[in-house]
C-alpha cells in the first residue's frame, strides 16, 4: 500500500485523536531533517521513482547530482533512482516498475519525446503523478502534472544567431546532433536552422553523436575523412561533450580546433568552458542542469494538491571566450 494512502489514513487517525483531545508524537522518524513538509502533508517520507536518461555526458552527471541532492532523506524523500543507459525501452520499463512499487510520485527525464502515452496513462490510472524534468514528451500534457526544464529551441537560436553574426562569408558546416528523437536534438536543430536562414552558412552534413564524447569524436572522424579538414569551416555540436570529442578528432587530423575549424556547442559544463577559455571552442550556449531543487518543490506541491504551472523554464546564458574566463572560477558544474 502506497505511503500516500497510509499517510491519509494516519491523517484521519490524527484528526480523530486530536478531536478526542489526544496529541501525536513529534516528527516522522523516517522523514529525516526537521520532518518538515514531506509527503502530502504531516511529514511522511515521499517515495519518488526517478527515471534518468543515463550517464551520457557531463551535463547529465551534474543533473543527476542536483536531483539526488534535492530528493534526499533530509528533504523528506526516499529516492528510487534508475539510469536507463540512453535506452528508451529500458526507461519505460523503469517507470512501469515504479508504478508496480506504488511510489508516491514519478520524475522522468525522457530520453526521447515519443512513445510515452501508454505508460503515462498507466501512472495516471494508478493515481501516481508524473513530473518531467529536463526534456519534454509529445504525449498529451494531461498525462503529466508539470515539466521543469530549458528552452532548447532558444538555445539553438542563440547559437545560430552567433554563427550568423560571425560567419558572413561562405561557410561549410557540419552538425553533431544529440540523441535522435530527443527534445533537445529536435529543438536545438530547429532553433539554429531558423537563425542561419539566408546566411552563407551551408550545412554539408549532420549526424547524431548521441550526446557522448566518443560519439562526437567518431562522427567527426567520419566527416574529416569525407570532406578533409580544409572542407569544413564550422562544427555545431548539440552539446559540449560531442564538441570535445570533435576537438580530439580535429587535432588528430593535424588541424587546429577553434581556428582552422570553429566550434559552437551547448551546455557550458566545466570541460566545455575550459576548452572555450583555451580557444578550442568558440562559443557556448548554457543549458542549466541544476533542476533538482525546483523538481523537488514541484513534487511536494503536486502531492499537496496545490495548483502548479504546467511548464517551468530555467534561464540560460551564453559565453564567448572572455565571458568564459570570467565565469569559469565560480561555476557550480
Ligand atoms: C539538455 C539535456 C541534454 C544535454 C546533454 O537539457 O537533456 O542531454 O544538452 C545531455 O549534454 O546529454
Amino acid at each position: 500500500m502506497r505511503k500516500r494512502i497510509l499517510s491519509r489514513l494516519a491523517l484521519v487517525g490524527v484528526l480523530a485523536l486530536t478531536a478526542a483531545g489526544c496529541s501525536t508524537g513529534g516528527d516522522d522518524p523516517e522523514a529525516g531533517g526537521d520532518g518538515g513538509n514531506g509527503g502530502g502533508g504531516g511529514g511522511e517520507t515521499i517515495t519518488v521513482g526517478f527515471a534518468q536518461t543515463g550517464s551520457e555526458s557531463g551535463w547529465r552527471s551534474a543533473n543527476t547530482e542536483s536531483m539526488k541532492e534535492a530528493f534526499s532523506a533530509d528533504n523528506g524523500f526516499e529516492l528510487i533512482f534508475n539510469a536507463a543507459d540512453n535506452d528508451p525501452a529500458a526507461q519505460i520499463a523503469a517507470v512501469r516498475s515504479f508504478i508496480n512499487q506504488g511510489v508516491d510520485a514519478i520524475v522522468i527525464a525522457p530520453i526521447v519525446e515519443d512513445g510515452w502515452d501508454d505508460v503515462l496513462q498507466e501512472a495516471q490510472d494508478a493515481d501516481i503523478p508524473v513530473i518531467l524534468e529536463d526534456r519534454t514528451v509529445t504525449a498529451s500534457e494531461d498525462l503529466y502534472a508539470t515539466w521543469v526544464g530549458l528552452d532548447f529551441k532558444l538555445e539553438g537560436q542563440k547559437a545560430g544567431e552567433w554563427a550568423a553574426e560571425n560567419f558572413t562569408e561562405p561557410t561549410k558546416m557540419v552538425v553533431l546532433e544529440g540523441t535522435t528523437g530527443s527534445a533537445p536534438a529536435n529543438d536545438r536543430a530547429e532553433g539554429f536552422d531558423a537563425a542561419i536562414e539566408g546566411t552563407p552558412i551551408e550545412k554539408i552534413d549532420s549526424q547524431t553523436g548521441d550526446f557522448t564524447r566518443d560519439g562526437g569524436k567518431s562522427v567527426m572522424e567520419g566527416f574529416l575523412q569525407k570532406y578533409g579538414a580544409d572542407g569544413i569551416d564550422l562544427v555545431y555540436a548539440h552539446n559540449d561533450d560531442m564538441g570535445l570529442g570533435a576537438i580530439e578528432a580535429i587535432e588528430a587530423a593535424g588541424a587546429v580546433p577553434g581556428e582552422d575549424i570553429k566550434i559552437i556547442t551547448i551546455d557550458a559544463v566545466r570541460d566545455g568552458m575550459q576548452a572555450l577559455v583555451d580557444g578550442k571552442i568558440n562559443y557556448i550556449v548554457e543549458c542549466n542542469p541544476l533542476l533538482g531543487e525546483k523538481a523537488a518543490e514541484l513534487v511536494k506541491a503536486v502531492l499537496a494538491g496545490e495548483e502548479v504551472e504546467k511548464r517551468t523554464i530555467v534561464e540560460d546564458q551564453a559565453f564567448d571566450q572572455a565571458a568564459a574566463e570570467e565565469a569559469l572560477p565560480d561555476r557550480k558544474y
